[in-house]
């Protein structure tokens, strides 16, 4: 016998979703706008448990940003300097292999790496960057840039996208993280980010990537000027692409933090909000396998929680990340593989270590 739901909207979300009935914005709003939040809970840790039993997964992973010199501006970004102004930097490629170098006896599986458009920088550097981490480390996955960089790429070296993509994938790039749409809305870009590539032209670029073979991530930056509309469309959107190539691996709400940035009169995102747009991303976004809790932007303890409601990782290690922490994150810095398990297992799932693309590995070094 199932439990009813104190609100009733649920009762119907429930039987939409057993009959194999997509849920769309209307249904999105509804789950937003209920009272019941162990009830929203209860519906998308029921499809987490259908899709992933009681795993939970993390991975050992490593975040390089080469530069923060960004012609772009974002107005919710506290990460980008213009060219010159104190602070901006550019790694050289021996910073970069002193970063890599420095973790070196750890399993790591993966290498993020994101930064902004320096318009100093050529394909030339972006590809021998690809290969000094390949070089490094051959075993790990290289996930690095969004469509907004790979855009950029392609208009500086006045070639296609497919071109990019190309080179770069023979130089070792494995998939693309999932930055850069921020919120799919053409109100929401001209207002925060209007130099920024739109949603349709990053759409079309994960359209190429996935068609070149490599596999992708997909975010949302939530809890700044946005309406629940706006966040929900976001969601169809991605669905809508990932009917067509399969390419999104993992799908990452990013909850906005304002400090130093133009915004910083906005409020931080509560747990509310947070949880409930994790539990709805997984009952909406029904073809995306993987739903992640980045515990960076909503700390340990919340990404913990967000694993009963419809979450199924929490990233990884990490170390040292700077685009939520320069935007007054009060997360860790990094987690050991020791306290990521023990978040995982005291919640109640079982600790899996993970590749990018979700394969199990198992690793007896000690971090
Ligand atoms: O696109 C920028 C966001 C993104 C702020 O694919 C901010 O596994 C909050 O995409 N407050 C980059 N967010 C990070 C990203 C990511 C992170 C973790 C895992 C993966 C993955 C991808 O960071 C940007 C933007 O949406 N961002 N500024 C800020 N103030
Ligand atoms: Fe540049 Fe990215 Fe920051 Fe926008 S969010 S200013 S594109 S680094």
């Amino acid at each position: 016998m199932t439990l009813p739901f104190l609100d009733p909207e649920l009762g119907h979300i429930q039987k939409k979703i057993s009959d194999g009935h997509r849920l769309d914005v209307e249904d999105g709003l509804k789950l937003y706008n209920s009272p019941d939040l162990l009830g929203v809970a209860r519906l998308a840790h029921g499809v987490r448990t259908q899709r992933h039993g009681k795993q939970a997964y993390y991975i050992i992973n490593q975040h390089l940003n080469y530069t923060n010199i960004c012609k772009n501006q974002c107005r919710f970004c506290a990460y980008a300097r213009k060219e010159k102004e104190p602070g901006g930097f550019t790694l050289t490629f021996g910073q970069i292999e002193e970063n890599l170098m420095a973790r070196r006896h750890e399993p790591i599986r993966e290498i993020h790496i994101v930064g902004g458009l320096n318009p100093a920088l050529s394909l030339d550097y972006y590809l021998k960057l690809v290969k000094t981490v390949h070089k490094i480390r051959p075993d790990a996955m290289i996930k690095a840039f969004t469509p907004v960089e790979i855009d950029c790429l392609a208009h500086e070296a006045k070639t296609t996208i497919e071109d990019i993509i190309s080179q770069l994938k023979q130089a070792g790039l494995g998939m693309l993280p999932g930055g850069g749409a921020e919120v799919m809305s053409e109100r929401v870009r001209q207002e925060l980010f209007p130099k920024k590539i739109s949603g349709e032209r990053w759409l079309e670029i994960m359209a190429a990537v996935h068609d070149a073979g490599i596999r992708s991530n997909a975010t949302m930056l939530y809890g700044h000027i946005e309406t629940l509309e706006e966040r929900l469309t976001h969601l169809i959107k991605l669905r809508t692409l990932q009917d067509k190539t399969d390419g999104f691996v993992a799908f990452i709400p990013l909850s906005f933090h304002s400090k130093n940035t133009k915004l910083a009169y906005l409020p931080p995102t509560t747990a509310y909000d947070d949880l409930k747009t994790i539990a709805i991303a997984r009952l909406l976004l029904d073809n995306i396998p993987h739903i992640k809790a980045y515990w960076v932007m909503i700390g340990e303890k919340l990404a913990q929680i967000a694993l009963s409601f419809g979450a199924d990782d929490l990233d990884g290690t990490i170390v040292e990340e700077k685009i939520s922490h320069m935007a007054g994150a009060t997360s860790s810095k990094g987690l050991t593989r020791r306290q990521l398990v023990r978040l995982i297992e005291q919640a109640g799932f079982t600790a899996v270590e993970r590749d990018s693309l979700y394969q199990p590995v198992i690793s007896d070094v000690v971090i």
